[in-house]
Formats: C-alpha cells, structure tokens, sequence
C-alpha cells in the first residue's frame, strides 16, 4: 500500500472548519493563546478552551498537549509547540517532536484523523522549504507504524505552501 497516496492529504482550508477526530494547533509554550492559527482556533472553539488550557500548566517547546474540542467540529485539539527558528540543527529535532509527540498523543485517545498545520512557519519563521520535508517524514513514519491511524492531512492557508507540501509528497511518492 502507498501509505503517502492513501492516508495523507494536503487542503487549502481553514483547519478550524474540519470535522475530524482531532486538529493540531500551532500554539506557544504558555498555551494560553496568541495570533496566527492559535488565535484563530480559540476564537472558534470558545472562551471554554481557554479555561481548560489554564490547567494545564503550559507546554515546552516540542511537546503536546490535549484538550477538548468545545465548539469546534473537530472533537479534539492536540496543542503543540513549536520552534522559533534559529537556524541551528536543534530546529528540526524539535520540530520533528512536535509531529511525533502530536500523533503519539493522538493514538493514546484514540484518534484515528488528524489535521496539522504549518508548525513554526508562520510567526516562529521556519522556511517552508525546510519544514514541509519534516513535517510529511514524521506522518509517514508514523502512519507505517500504526496501521490503524487513518488520516493526516495538511490544512495549509496559503496557494505557496499548499504548492510546497505538493512537490514534496509527489518526490515521496516515488
Ligand atoms: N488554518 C490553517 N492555517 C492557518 C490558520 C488557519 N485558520 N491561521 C494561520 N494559519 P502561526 P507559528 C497558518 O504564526 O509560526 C501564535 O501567536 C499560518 O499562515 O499561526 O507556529 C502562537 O500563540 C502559518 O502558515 O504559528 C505562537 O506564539 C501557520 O498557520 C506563535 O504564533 C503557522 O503560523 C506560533 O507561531
């Protein structure tokens, strides 16, 4: 089985509008939301988000965190961290953990669909070039691993990254 062809998929979307069993946002380490597609997700889930996010005591920078979904589609939301990019090889170790932390959270609560968006490529200024890679390694490995798993997409916000993450899946396929 082709796993990139038929468990991962890329869309252009807002990733706040998905019905599926989990979206993951692209928060800070306080989770205590921000702008950018954190901002964008409380909003749409509700000022009770933020009320669980306080208990939860932040997340370091790689890691992931689970909440409730409250008024999103999506039954739950799996926040992560990611780098701000500095340039150094540590960059990509730590954004490599954000998707295996994500997806391994994911598995223990029973989460079978998934959507990510571009960790660390909007205001934490990863290079999509360097990220994309990253980002469709990780859900590959993990998905030849849990065969159960039925779907990662990349819910991208731009025509740019959505071209990006396209090329990278075409040389992956192969
Ligand atoms: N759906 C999908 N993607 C989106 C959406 C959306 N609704 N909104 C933005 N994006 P960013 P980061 C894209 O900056 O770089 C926050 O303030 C966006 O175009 O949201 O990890 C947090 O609180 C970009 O491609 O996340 C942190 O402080 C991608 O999502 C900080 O930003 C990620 O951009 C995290 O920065």
């Amino acid at each position: 089985m082709n796993i990139i062809r038929q468990k991962i998929s890329v869309l252009k979307c807002d990733i706040t509008t998905l019905a599926l069993d989990a979206i993951v946002n692209a928060a800070n380490s306080s989770l205590l939301g921000g702008g950018g597609v954190d901002g964008a997700i409380h909003r749409a889930a509700g000022p009770e988000l933020l009320r669980e996010c306080r208990t939860l005591g932040g997340c370091p920078t790689g890691e992931a965190r689970i909440t409730n979904g409250y008024n999103l589609k999506a039954r739950h939301i799996i926040h992560t961290v990611g780098p701000v990019y500095s340039g150094s090889p540590k960059d990509a170790e730590l954004l490599e953990a954000c998707y295996n932390n994500s997806l391994t959270l994911a598995v223990k609560h029973n989460i079978r669909t998934i959507a990510f968006p571009a960790v660390s490529c909007g205001v934490y200024g990863y290079p999509i070039v360097e990220a994309a890679p990253i980002a469709i390694r990780s859900a590959k490995r993990f998905l030849e691993e849990n065969t159960l798993f039925e779907k990662v997409i990349f819910a991208l916000f731009s025509d740019d990254y959505l071209d990006h993450y396209r090329s990278v899946l075409g040389l992956m396929e192969k």
